[in-house]
Formats: structure tokens, sequence, C-alpha cells
């Protein structure tokens, strides 16, 4: 199979075939990089067995499927990545090279390598049509916000910096504070890079902004409210989380006034980040306080849509629902079908690099979870999938932070803080 070399380190060929991968250690070839989706063709050998061949002759494998029109930012990164991760050569193919070297030139484009100008030309002369690349570099460039995420591999969740490139401003969305709950150690790992990335790129943070109370993962807000001065906020039907979780911790000193936060959303609510308009949707189902914010044309759906490749958000929290849910989805899927989805976590079916950006339209058309479904359908099949999930692990040590805008528990006398757990509080564990 014909391997066209692109750059010192990266060659891109089309599809190669399973002895054609057993070939490739001879031929030098370190690691091997899929950018196509599965089932594309009936004839591809697909990610599996790919990925057995690979494995076979010691070859690094990397799965990055991508559909030339919804190529993201996270796509190009993971394929960079990948390149800079492997110690030799790399062969990265699609069905015929266009996409991998289309990854490629966004990523030299974007790191300033090259002109945005000679993307066409580089195809060309390599016999490819790149005017995709070229046509994403345009789209990206008159984008408003702008949007930067940050995925954390521990809790799969990711985090954002939603910036209008005009004034500079910006919103942090659902950042994370590490936790180590076997060591019960505590890190700013997450956070820092988002701060280190504000400074880089010279924003002003102006809010920091919660979809939820989160049951994975312990809140950064107020760690980068101090650091920032910013302004916190999260949905007005947080009181009714704090008041639920009042009981399950048996918690009497807990405030559930909503007062640990500056500001509280109320559905429909507008404001700005910068010049860009911002509103506020309630999407109650994961959480009853879950809320969605369309920030230009951009919304932050959190727990609701996964990627279509992942399904949805569960719905057996305490004081979840899957018809509320639905009822969210259906909201947000009713905004125009261009918007840009920006979901809050993904668990990389397949094995696949992270992703967390797709469309109105893409969800419609590929999410398994909505595609074809009634509400009562889809009921049915959260309700059932739900009931095969464990509880997130780090449920009871979040929401006690969580319901507190991030805070950790004050310290005792002796200068230590300690999390508090009640026993049988939630009485869906899984034994076997
Ligand atoms: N294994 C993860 C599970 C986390 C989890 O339950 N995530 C929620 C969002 S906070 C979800 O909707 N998961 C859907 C799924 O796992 O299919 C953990 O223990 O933290
Ligand atoms: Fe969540």
């Amino acid at each position: 199979m014909p391997a066209v070399e692109i750059s010192g380190k990266l060659s891109i060929s089309p599809q190669p075939s399973l002895d054609g991968i057993q070939s490739l250690r001879d031929r030098g070839f370190k690691t091997l990089i899929n950018n196509r989706p599965e089932n594309e063709d009936s004839d591809q050998p697909g990610t599996q067995r790919e990925r057995q061949a690979a494995q076979h002759c010691d070859l690094s494998y990397v799965f990055i499927p991508v559909i030339l029109d919804s190529i993201t930012e996270a796509d190009v990164r993971a394929f960079q990545r990948a390149i800079d991760n492997s110690e030799g050569p790399v062969l990265a193919h699609c069905k015929s090279g266009t996409r991998s070297l289309s990854l490629y030139l966004i990523g030299e484009v974007l790191d300033g390598r090259m002109s945005a100008d000679e993307v066409v030309d580089f195809g060309r002369s390599r016999s490819f049509d790149t005017s995709g690349a070229a046509r994403w570099l345009e789209n990206q460039a008159a984008r408003r916000p702008q949007v930067k995420g940050f995925f954390d591999k521990r809790t799969c969740s990711i985090q954002y910096v939603v910036f209008d490139p005009e004034t500079r401003k910006c919103a942090i969305i659902d950042p994370v504070l590490d936790f180590d709950e076997k060591a019960g150690a505590i890190a700013t790992i997450n956070a820092d890079a988002i701060f280190a990335y504000i400074c880089n790129e010279g924003l002003t943070v102006e809010w920091i902004l919660d979809t939820h109370p989160h049951a994975d993962h312990l809140s950064a807000a107020q760690y980068l409210k101090d650091k920032t001065g910013a302004r916190t906020a999260i949905g007005e039907r947080v009181v009714d989380v704090q008041k639920l979780w009042k009981g399950i911790y048996n918690w009497p000193e807990l405030a559930i006034d909503g007062s640990q936060w500056d500001r509280l959303f109320a559905n429909g609510e507008t404001f700005k980040i910068g010049c860009i308009d911002t509103k506020v949707l309630f999407s109650p189902g994961h959480t009853p306080a879950s809320i969605t914010y369309v920030i230009g044309d951009a919304a932050f759906v959190h727990d609701t849509l996964f990627m279509p490749d992942g399904g949805t958000a569960r719905a057996d929290f305490p004081g979840g629902d899957a018809r509320d849910l639905w009822r969210s989805i259906e909201k947000i899927l009713a905004l125009p079908d261009e918007t840009r989805i920006f979901t809050g976590h993904d668990y990389q079916p397949d094995g696949r690099e992270p992703r967390w950006e797709s469309t109105v339209a893409d969800q419609k058309t590929f999410n398994p979870h909505l595609a074809g479904l009634t509400e009562e359908d889809f009921v049915a099949l959260r309700t059932k999938r739900d009931k095969t999930l464990p509880m997130p692990k780090l449920i009871l040590h979040a929401l006690q932070v969580n319901i507190r805008g991030g805070r950790l528990p004050e310290p005792e006398p002796n200068g230590k803080r300690y999390l508090r757990f009640p026993v049988d509080a939630l009485q869906v564990a899984a034994w076997a």
C-alpha cells in the first residue's frame, strides 16, 4: 500500500489491508492511526481487527475516527499527540488519506507553522484535495465564541474556557478539582492548566459557571474564584439539590439557599460573556438543578447528551428523572441545527480518543438514544441502562463539596479537613 511522506515523522495512506498492517513494522513504522469511523464501508477491516493486527506486529494503535465535515479541535490535538508520543514514524490512514492529511494541516495552521493559504496547494502537490481543511479553518476563524476544552482523564470530564475573541473576556465552565480517593489527596492540576491557558491567552475571567452539582468529581469553582476574583454561578434549582443532600448527609448547618454562589440563574435568564449573548436553559433530568448555557452558537449541555456515539447521561441520581431528561434534550435539539454542542463527559466508546463537540444536527442523526425514539422508548432505555450502572465512585465525596460551590469542609481544630459519609444512604450498591 502506497504511503505518502508528509513530514519527518508522518506518512499517510489509503485504507491498508490487514496484511499491509502486518508489514508496517518491517517498513519501519512504530504507530498506526486510524481516522475512519466504524462501518463506513462493508469491506473495511474495522477497528478491532486493525488493532489486533497492529498489536501483533508491535505497533501502537490510535483510533481517532473523523468525518471531514465534523472534525473538531480535539481530533486535531489527539492526532498531534499520537504523533508526538510515538517514538518513530507514524502511518495515518482513513479511506483515501485525505482526512488524515487534513488533520495534520489544520494542526500546522493552528500552531502557526503554516498559513491557511498554503493548505490547498500542499494537498494538491501530493494529489489530495484538501479544500475541506481550508474550509474548516475559515469557519473556525469566524466562530464566536471560541471554545477550548480540557479533558480530565481521571473522570472523563470536559472543562471549558469560552471566550469572546473581540473583548477576550471569558467564562470557565465546570472546572475539576483533582481528588484521589485512595490517598484522600486534593490537587489542582486541571484548574492550574486552565489558569495557565487563561494567562497565556490574555483572557479576563468574568464567570465561573457550573452546569450542575457534579456527582463524579469535585468542582474547582471556589479555587478558581480565589485565583481570579471572578463570580461563580449555577442554576437556581441547586437549592433543591442542597435540600436533598442535606437530608442524606444529616447536615443541620448546611445553608440551603444557594448563598454559596455569587449568582443563581433562573430559566431563560440572559447575560453576556464579553459582547456575546448567553442564555440559560433549564435542563433537568440528570439532576434537578441542571442547566445548559447557550453562549452565541455554542450550547454547553453538560450531562444531557454525550457525543452521538456515547448516547446520553444517566438519570438515576437522587432527584434525577429520565422523562425530564428527554424533555430537556428536546429543548436542546430545538436549537438551530448548526448549534455547536459541547458535552460534559466523554467515556471514549471503542477506545477512541476523547471528543466533546458535535452539533444539533449530528445528535439528531447519529445519537442512538435519540434517533427514531419516542419519549416512552427513551425512558425505557434509560431506566434499563441506569439499573446496570454502579454509582460514581466519588458521589459521596463530591456532593458535600459541590453543594457548597466547590468548598472543602472547614478545617477542624487540628487544622485538617474531613469528608463525611452516610452509611447505606443510596441503597444502590453494585455488589456483583
Ligand atoms: N465510572 C464513572 C461513572 C460516572 C458517571 O456515572 N457519570 C455520569 C455523569 S456524572 C453518567 O451519566 N454516566 C453515564 C454512563 O456511564 O453511561 C465514575 O465512577 O465516576
Ligand atoms: Fe454529572
